[in-house]
């Protein structure tokens, strides 16, 4: 398709959005269709940049007349391929919708442009004097719009839970070009259907969305971070269920392996955080009102599998313990595009899903190496594969298919996107199939939104 967008669309488009907003070109263009990873690339006929809701509502109703796919891009962090032209899509992008507005101090809550990153959401709570219940490693880039649209879980699910759970409305526009907003301020309304919780997770599949209003946690002040090495996976998962139970105000409970953290501490020059070598790691943190030190330490003393813990309270020491964690992704791939399988686990199977699942790998190609780390509050376990090319799905497909046997999500957080969209049959039944195309349907019945994601074609 690229090269080949109508000129009378082009114009319209800069009509609507300003010359210097519609890029075309592959110089112009290339950064905006590869994804982060660099496993998914593709060409976007052109990029649009809106600058506020209506010019979005323009941008899909020309592209809507003209059937011309549009592919929704925020920060570009996805992992799964949700936010690439794959095959020649015009790419809207949302990030100049970057607005934080109706700050409610008192009811703590805000509106968030879908260009706004979570960063600036963080900030913007901050200095009203609360905290957002979502954070994740790519926060600097990572826009509102684009967590909201797929969902997204990061670092603090456990306790205030994904971003569907802070989403107290939103403003979008739909395939049609008819924009929908709904942005009361309001924590209870129970007025029908939930349109807000149903395009969170839709994955830009129903509509583009142009602003979030979220519901902000209040700040705790006192943090302290713990690692914990372990000499078993089970031992680790064990401690995670303990520590679930026994303290309170948990902020996080991370886990990873030794070869993640020497891979971690090679690429970044940290040093090792303890002298001797474990099998599994637990990064803890716990966050509140007061000093959350001595409830930890006493959880932690009851541990009787702990072989070593390192805790710290003041911000740069908490910073290196997480730098341990949050350092995977990025040194993951400085090995080459991994394939990223984000997967649940139901808590009884998680250690022995860990434990397995590295042979499941190998079984399927000798050549690649497998990387283990993620959510274990959640059972969130992220499953990066290096050594395989970016299009051979043999390994995607076995992996997918043991967590789904043992009862578990082939998406924990990252969505469906590209990259699962063969598989979605391994969660989903026929008939919940066919209800998300009639969904589909009612909300972009030309089907220009996003088409290369979510849904297996029909
Ligand atoms: C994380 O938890 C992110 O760090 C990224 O969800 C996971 O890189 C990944 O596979
Ligand atoms: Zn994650």
């Amino acid at each position: 398709m690229t090269g080949t967008l109508d000129p009378g669309l082009v114009q319209q488009l800069r009509t609507i959005v300003g010359d210097g907003h519609v890029l075309v070109g592959r110089e112009m263009t290339a950064s905006f269709a590869v994804d982060w990873t660099g496993r998914f690339s593709g060409d976007a006929s052109a990029v649009v940049r809106p600058g506020d809701a209506v010019e979005v509502a323009a941008v899909v109703k020309s592209c809507k007349d003209s059937g011309i796919p549009l592919v929704p891009q925020g920060g570009n962090t996805g992992l799964v391929g949700g936010g690439v032209p794959l095959n020649g899509e015009i790419v809207l992008s949302l990030r100049r919708l970057s607005d934080i507005t109706d700050v409610d101090q008192a009811g703590g809550q805000l509106t968030a442009g879908a260009g706004s990153t979570v960063s600036d959401v963080r900030r913007a709570a901050t200095t009203a004097g609360w905290d957002y219940g979502v954070d994740l490693g790519s926060r600097d880039s990572a826009t509102i719009g684009g967590t909201v649209a797929t969902n997204a879980g990061g670092l603090h699910v456990l306790r205030y839970g994904a971003t569907r759970g802070q989403l107290l409305g939103t403003e979008a526009v739909l395939g049609t070009g008819e924009a929908v907003s709904h942005l009361a301020e309001l924590i209870k309304d129970n007025t029908g259907y939930d349109i807000a919780g149903l395009l969170c997770g839709s994955e830009g599949t129903l509509g583009v969305v142009t602003a979030a209003r979220l519901r902000l946690v209040p700040p705790s002040p006192e943090r302290a971070v713990a690692l914990l090495a372990f000499s078993s996976t089970e031992a680790a998962v064990a401690a995670a269920s303990h520590l679930r139970r026994s303290v309170s105000d948990l902020n996080a409970l991370e886990l990873f392996l030794q070869a993640g953290l020497a891979l971690v501490c090679r690429v970044s020059g940290v040093p090792l955080p303890f002298t001797k070598t474990h099998v599994a790691y637990l990064l803890v943190e716990v966050a509140g009102q007061d000093d959350r030190v001595p409830e930890l330490g006493r959880a932690i003393a009851a541990l009787e599998s702990v072989a070593e813990v390192a805790v710290a309270t003041d911000t740069p020491r908490r910073e290196q313990l997480w730098r341990y964690r949050e350092g995977h992704t990025e040194a993951i791939n400085t090995l080459g595009a991994p394939h990223k399988l984000d997967v649940t686990l139901p808590a009884p199977v998680l250690a022995h899903f860990i434990n397995r699942v590295p042979h499941v790998v190998m079984e399927a190609d000798p050549r690649a190496t497998t990387w283990l780390f993620g959510h274990a509050g959640d059972g969130n376990v992220h499953v990066n594969v290096t050594g395989v090319a970016p299009d051979d799905l043999t390994v995607d497909e076995r992996v997918l298919a043991y967590a789904a046997d043992l009862g578990g999500s082939i998406s924990s957080e990252h969505g469906i996107g590209t990259a699962k969209r063969p598989w979605l049959h391994l969660n989903r039944s026929d008939a919940e199939i066919a209800v998300f195309r009639r969904i589909k349907i009612a909300f972009d019945p030309a089907g220009i939104l996003n088409p290369n994601v979510l849904l297996p074609p029909a």
